[in-house]
């Protein structure tokens, strides 16, 4: 039985939700985020920097969200959320699944941080405004990217890939922050996921969350 080591809304989100969407028997251990559970021998075995997600197939252990997705669609997919077989098809979810990782939430990170969730006398107000405009450069090529596919099922790609299963993270986070306000396409993305009955399944314990973390945000 594959073993998901998750906790509500972090990156973990993405793989529980791949894997509710594939319909894959798993067993979810919810982690204690904020407990030491992330630091002892055991879980460091699985995951070395303690960070979520990790994963347990049989003997097989994978960290790094990305990758589990990728490994997900080629070991339980069966062609399911792929966009094709051949290197030139694949490539351009491999494309959205790094970016949605690597260069979106670093941005997004530096508004997080340094806006909402480090203490006032932490925080460095022009680092803040350097992950505003990156996000914001950012999100507007989700939004020109999301123009060119919306008549073909309003995913990045058209049809859901993997690559939104790692995108909407990054998405959910600027919805919240009222990025999605005067990006059409974006918000209609976004609307278009939420509306997924798998999705708010594999989301139902990250909700709290969500709306703890929509409080701590500063009104304009
Ligand atoms: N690039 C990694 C990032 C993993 C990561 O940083 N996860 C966060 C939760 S969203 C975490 O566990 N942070 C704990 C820490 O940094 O100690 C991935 O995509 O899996």
């Amino acid at each position: 039985m594959l073993t998901l080591f998750h906790a509500p809304l972090t990156r973990s989100t993405r793989v529980r939700w791949l894997l509710e969407e594939l319909d894959v028997p798993h067993d979810l251990r919810t982690i204690d985020f904020f407990s030491d559970e992330r630091s002892t021998p055991e879980f460091r075995a699985l995951s070395p920097l303690g960070r979520l997600p990790v994963i347990q197939d049989g003997d097989f252990v994978l960290f790094e969200s990305g990758a589990i997705v990728e490994y997900l669609l080629e070991e339980h997919g069966s062609g399911r959320f792929q966009p094709g077989s051949s290197p030139k098809e694949r490539a351009p979810m491999l494309q959205w699944i790094h970016w949605g990782e690597s260069t979106i939430l670093p941005a997004m990170d530096k508004i997080l941080e340094h806006a909402i969730v480090r203490p006032p006398d932490q925080r460095v107000a022009s680092v803040a405004e350097e992950g505003r405009v990156q996000t914001g450069e950012c999100l507007d090529v989700l939004e020109t990217q999301l123009a060119k596919t919306k008549e073909k099922g309003g995913y990045l790609l058209g049809e859901l890939t993997g690559a939104d299963f790692v995108m909407f993270y990054g998405v959910w986070f600027s919805e919240l922050l009222g990025e999605t306000d005067n990006r059409p396409n974006l918000k209609a993305y976004y609307d278009t996921f939420m509306a997924r009955p798998k999705f708010q399944k594999a989301m139902a314990d990250s909700f709290e969350a969500v709306q703890a973390f929509a409080d701590m945000i500063p009104t304009k």
